[in-house]
């Protein structure tokens, strides 16, 4: 018999997936390491720290629910959370939970080989850091994987360098200095209302316009945040119910069958309420482009009435997507921030971005001489973290070779050819379309049970047949087939902003609720679509 892996499971990823892991599989006995590139907890809320990061879910549903004690005990400041208050609330977690014991930090995990003679995984880490762990549990985050463009001489650039999603830790002060911003995703749509307050100017650089929806962010009001504690669980059973893992009702009616002015009255009223709740107006938002035509229409009139400068105004209204395809960014003051005198909206979609030279960014048409240019690009989402790694399964086979035509996955939660490998919230699950704690929640609930199957029943390891996955995934591309997001060209659901990457929509589209009893079946059937291995003496 061959050696014993040193762990049961080891974790990588510090951030909501990774920490409830590493409490859950510690707490269910498991010898558990954490690995974390960081230097200390957060995951994605450690990094993004850019003026006017927050979450676009409402604080009291986009938090933990394993833990009535700390979700009595935590108070939100306000309605959206901003990233400040995140990550002192994942730290809050760690201190609570005694989670920083268990884990290492600043440990980037360079190569992940399955190892058959060890019947488990084995690690090192870019420090040189080796260990060997039976399972192995991926919670790196959906949009962790930083996307530096591809423009030449950018790293160069003479002035202050800054990408969202890499800000400093200590405040950046952009008074007095012109400020250049690239891209007008939910990074840049909540940064620019920030910078702008204390640029001398900013240049937004944008090559394609989003629909932005208001957040009306506000201080928690002191009764809904009473009401919140006193129903903590009828929210969170609400929340597994639903489709996008949070507490609304779903919506009950088709937005054709309407008249045009209950139509409107329905927008304005979701409109009133803020944030996604816009897309719970009617039920064929996401299937019918007549349907989703008549939410673009009431955006649009917003966005003319807001921004003064008719021809700003007209660069602002997306013209290449229906609404909601693309993650749509949800910010206070985005269009207003147009009408700022210090403010320039530049396309470069018309005329793109040559190259950036000493404090020169240069377009087709056009150069601008910049102090800061930020950086708000976004990531290579979904599978990028994963492929950061050398991940390689059975035989010495490459994730990235196995991927080399789009992710594949068994429930987004297991690989064929991959065993004991879980990725939380992994390619082919929910997971962005679904209110991110609640997901993380119920990935790391199945797999702990499926690593207590394991001990329990004597089983080495647990693996997604080949049969399984194929068929899930064209279940996946099939729930996709029948929505409205294969209309957004160049998205990241698609892995499109990515020069060069396969094109496969890397998110289960069929609803959370369902997912979740899909996965409760797929364990109570004894983990059918999995193959389960004995071990060297079993
Ligand atoms: P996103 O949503 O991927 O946005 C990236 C933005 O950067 C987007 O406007 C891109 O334009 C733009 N971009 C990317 N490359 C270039 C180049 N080369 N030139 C000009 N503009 C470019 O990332 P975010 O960080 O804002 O948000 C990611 C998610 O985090 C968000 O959806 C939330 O779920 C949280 P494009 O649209 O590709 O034309």
């Amino acid at each position: 018999m061959g050696a014993e892996p040193q762990y049961d499971v080891v974790v990588i990823g510090a951030g909501f997936g990774g920490l409830y892991a590493v409490h859950r599989f510690g707490e269910q006995g498991l010898d558990v390491l954490g690995l974390e590139q960081a230097d200390d907890v957060g995951g994605v809320w450690y990094w993004n720290r850019y003026p006017g990061a927050r979450c676009d879910c409402e604080s009291y549903y986009y938090s933990y629910a394993f833990d009535d004690g700390l979700q009595q005990d935590w108070n939100w400041s306000l309605r959206y959370s901003e990233q400040p208050e995140i990550l002192s609330y994942l730290k809050h977690v760690a201190d609570r939970f005694d989670l920083r014991r268990r884990y290492r930090f600043g440990a980037r995990v360079a190569a992940a080989h399955f190892d058959e003679s060890l019947g488990g995984w084995r690690l090192r880490t870019t420090d040189g850091f080796e260990t060997t762990t039976r399972s192995l549990v991926t919670a790196m985050g959906c949009l962790s994987q930083v996307n530096w463009p591809d423009i030449p001489g950018l790293r160069d650039f003479q002035g202050r360098l800054f990408h969202t999603a890499q800000w400093p830790h200590d405040p950046v002060d952009f008074r007095g200095r012109r400020v250049g911003v690239i891209g007008t995703g939910a990074s840049a749509v909540q940064a620019i209302p920030r910078i702008a307050e204390q640029a001398e100017h900013l240049t937004v650089f944008q090559r394609t316009a989003n629909w932005v929806l208001p957040a009306w962010n506000r201080p928690t009001d002191p009764d809904f945040d009473a009401w919140v504690k006193a129903n903590y669980a009828e929210i969170r059973a609400r929340c597994l119910a639903s489709g996008g893992a949070v507490p609304f009702d779903p919506p009950e009616q088709s937005a054709l069958e309407v008249s045009d002015a209950a139509r409107e009255a329905a927008y304005q009223a979701f409109w009133d309420q803020g944030g996604m709740r816009f897309f719970s107006a009617f039920t064929d938002l996401f299937s019918d482009e007549r349907a989703n035509r008549t939410a673009q229409d009431f955006v649009r009139a917003h966005i003319l009435r807001t921004v003064r400068d008719p021809a700003t105004a007209q660069r602002l209204i997306p013209n290449d997507h229906p609404i909601g395809v693309k993650r749509p960014p949800l910010d206070d003051d985005y269009y207003e921030t147009f009408n700022r005198p210090n403010v320039t909206l530049v396309d470069v979609r018309s005329a793109p971005i040559r190259e950036v030279a000493g404090h020169v960014l240069r377009t087709a048409d056009a150069a601008y001489d910049l102090d800061d240019l930020v950086v708000a690009t976004g990531f290579d989402a979904i599978t990028g973290a994963l492929l950061a790694i050398d991940v390689r399964g059975r035989g010495g086979v490459r994730l990235a070779d196995r991927w080399a035509e789009g992710p594949k996955s068994y429930l987004g939660l297991g690989i064929a050819g991959f065993p004991n490998l879980f990725t939380v919230t992994g390619p082919l699950s929910p997971s962005v379309l679904a209110n991110m704690p609640t997901a993380v929640e119920q990935h790391v609930d199945w797999i702990a049970d499926c690593l207590e199957h394991m001990r329990t029943r004597g089983v080495a390891t647990v693996e997604a047949t080949e049969t399984a996955e194929a068929a899930w995934v064209a279940e996946s591309d099939a729930a996709v087939a029948h929505t409205l997001y294969p209309k957004a060209d160049g998205s990241w659901y698609f892995g499109a902003n990515i020069p060069g990457k396969p094109r496969r929509f890397g998110v289960y589209v069929g609803g959370f609720a369902a997912y979740r009893e899909r996965c409760l079946e797929v364990a109570q059937r004894g983990y059918e679509g999995f193959r389960l291995g004995a071990g060297p003496n079993g």
